[in-house]
């Protein structure tokens, strides 16, 4: 593998060692700034020059191989949740990725291009635009000769004023499971508020989410393509207590408005096939 520092771009993409030694890329743009640890391909940071950071990530979070950084936007690939002797939510997140390419575009905006290794059967890449918005594109090749079926996620922890001051639309009439109570319902809220634990995957929705937060006067939009799951996610009080990487009181910063492809909304790719899982997060002042 090249040295990463071959990938710097004077100005506005800098290697660094980043918590736990761990290498990350520092991006700056006329817009904002960004890093993005090789670790998961792991996007912890997204600020616009004029707002509070657009992601959260956990003062108590580890930064070490084999470990999940909990906060930014993890990848989740090539399975969504829990399953018996693996690793929650995939092996990507946990992996170290390689940084293949870095681009100063005409616009000013910069990408950088990530791969995974040794992704079994499937090639993966995870290409990260940083402008006035932040945009990563999750795509994966079936290289095998059989069909290969699998779940992502881009699951992306968003910064907030607080937990009971914001409500995200763009989600209403969609079914979705409810993981806290255990059972399958259609959003009936055009806004939905958060006062304790949610945990829900909405299916077969393409549309466009905003969360909107009074509290810093932030209006937030996560437009996406090639994806048909959102799932939205706070763990309140006690679910918190249970996360060793998660303060006890940060539950009220965050909430998780995540892109993918989960459950019955999986992917199946014939030999040779390419799907494209497409994230843009935007932000600008609430509406008056
Ligand atoms: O996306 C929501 C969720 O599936 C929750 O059930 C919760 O487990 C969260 O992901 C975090 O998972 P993690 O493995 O990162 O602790």
């Amino acid at each position: 593998m090249s040295d990463p520092t071959d990938w710097e771009i004077p100005g506005h993409v800098t290697l660094a060692r980043g918590e736990g030694g761990l290498p990350k890329a520092v991006v700056e743009t006329a817009w904002s700034t960004a890093e993005i640890y090789l670790h998961g391909a792991h996007v912890t940071g997204f600020q616009k020059k004029s707002e509070p950071p657009l992601l959260f990530v956990s003062a108590a979070s580890e930064f070490a191989p084999g470990k999940p950084i909990r906060g930014g936007v993890p990848v989740i690939f090539p399975w969504f949740g829990a399953r018996e002797g693996s690793p929650a939510h995939g092996s990507a997140r946990i992996t170290a990725w390689e940084l293949k390419e870095t681009a100063l575009l005409p616009n000013g905006a910069v990408e950088l291009r990530f791969s995974l290794p040794g992704a079994e059967g499937c090639h993966v890449e995870l290409l990260v635009t940083v402008a006035e918005s932040l945009t990563m594109e999750l795509a994966i090749t079936n290289t095998s000769h059989r069909n290969f079926t699998f779940e992502t996620c881009l699951h992306t922890y968003f910064q907030i004023s607080r937990i009971d001051a914001i409500s995200i639309t763009g989600l209403e009439g969609t079914n979705y499971q409810d993981k806290v109570a255990g059972t399958t319902e259609t959003e009936t809220a055009a806004a939905i508020r958060i006062a304790g634990e949610v945990d829900r995957v909405y299916f077969d929705t393409t549309a466009t989410t905003e969360i909107e937060d009074p509290g810093y006067g932030r209006m937030i939009r996560i437009a996406k393509s090639g994806s048909n799951s959102t799932v939205v996610w706070n763990p309140w009080i006690e679910k918190s207590k249970r996360m060793p990487d998660f303060g006890d009181d940060e539950y009220p910063q965050m909430v998780c408005v995540e892109s993918g492809n989960v459950g019955k909304n999986q992917t199946t790719l014939p030999p040779g096939g390419h799907a494209v899982m497409k994230v843009e997060i935007s932000s600008g002042p609430l509406p008056s």
